[in-house]
């Protein structure tokens, strides 16, 4: 009588794990009636079916129904490329530092070429890509007044003052090599080359650490944005006596 009951107990137990299990399997299936995406396919095979009713097709075989992982995975990737989508968008919207502000800090001006003279500029890139020189100047206020060397043409492009190792090649003043900034300002873009820190701006000013001759004028570097004056720069240096290339940092 005591293993009957024993044995009555062991089938309920079985009963009740196999009820549950049942009960569980039948939370993750899906009836594709009703749920998008729910395919069924015989468990022998996984021959897909479309009569799989309670585990059961119309002949008696033994079926599945579960939402289909590879839509999911379609799904997921559009979800992904989207996502993506949004996110490069957003990044080309953020605003890219493409534009660099020299200006003139000589406190008094004289002479033929007054303030810093200016070669050109160059934009070294951090990541060992290349030094990329000045390729148009974007704005500028530059006064002709008692100053000979007021072209800003004269500024962009590879520098061309020293030749030969020497400043005008050892020979007198060429004002069509550089600009004299007389107290202005220019803004100049390196093509399409965008401004980032850990970058240098290397100016080249006419003076003692380029040439070995003239002075080193003082002047200030910011970066930009904008190519408007009216813009928003953030200033990274000045020129200093022998040195004339300036870190960039603290964009963001
Ligand atoms: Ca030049
Ligand atoms: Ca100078």
């Amino acid at each position: 009588m005591q293993s009957n009951m024993r044995l009555l107990f062991l089938g309920l137990l079985v009963a009740a794990t196999t009820f549950f299990a049942a009960c569980s399997e039948d939370l993750e299936d899906c009836d594709p009636a009703v749920d998008a995406n729910c395919v069924c396919t015989l468990d022998a095979d996984d021959t897909v079916v479309d009569d799989c009713v309670e585990n059961e097709t119309d002949d008696g075989e033994a079926c599945t129904c579960s939402v289909e992982e590879a839509n999911n995975e379609a799904n997921n990737e559009a979800n992904n490329e989207a996502n993506n989508e949004a996110n490069n968008e957003a990044n080309n919207e953020a605003p890219q530092f493409r534009f660099v502000f020299i200006q003139d800090d000589t406190p008094a001006v004289n002479g033929e070429t007054p303030g810093a003279d200016i070669d050109t500029s160059s934009l070294i890139k951090g990541d060992g890509s290349g030094e990329f020189f000045a390729t148009n100047v974007e704005d500028s206020d530059i006064s002709c007044d008692g100053n000979s060397a007021c072209d800003t043409n004269a500024m962009t492009g590879a520098p061309d003052v020293v030749n030969n190792g020497e400043c005008f090649g050892g020979g007198g003043v060429d004002t069509t090599l550089f600009t004299s900034f007389n107290q202005g300002f220019a803004i100049v873009s390196f093509g399409d080359n965008v401004i980032e820190n850990g970058d240098s701006i290397h100016v080249y000013e006419i003076g003692a650490t380029e040439c070995g001759r003239f002075d080193d004028d003082p002047y200030t570097v910011s970066v930009g944005v904008s190519d408007d004056a009216n813009g928003t720069f953030i200033e990274i240096g000045s020129g200093a006596a022998g040195d004339n290339i300036i870190e960039v940092s603290g964009l963001e």
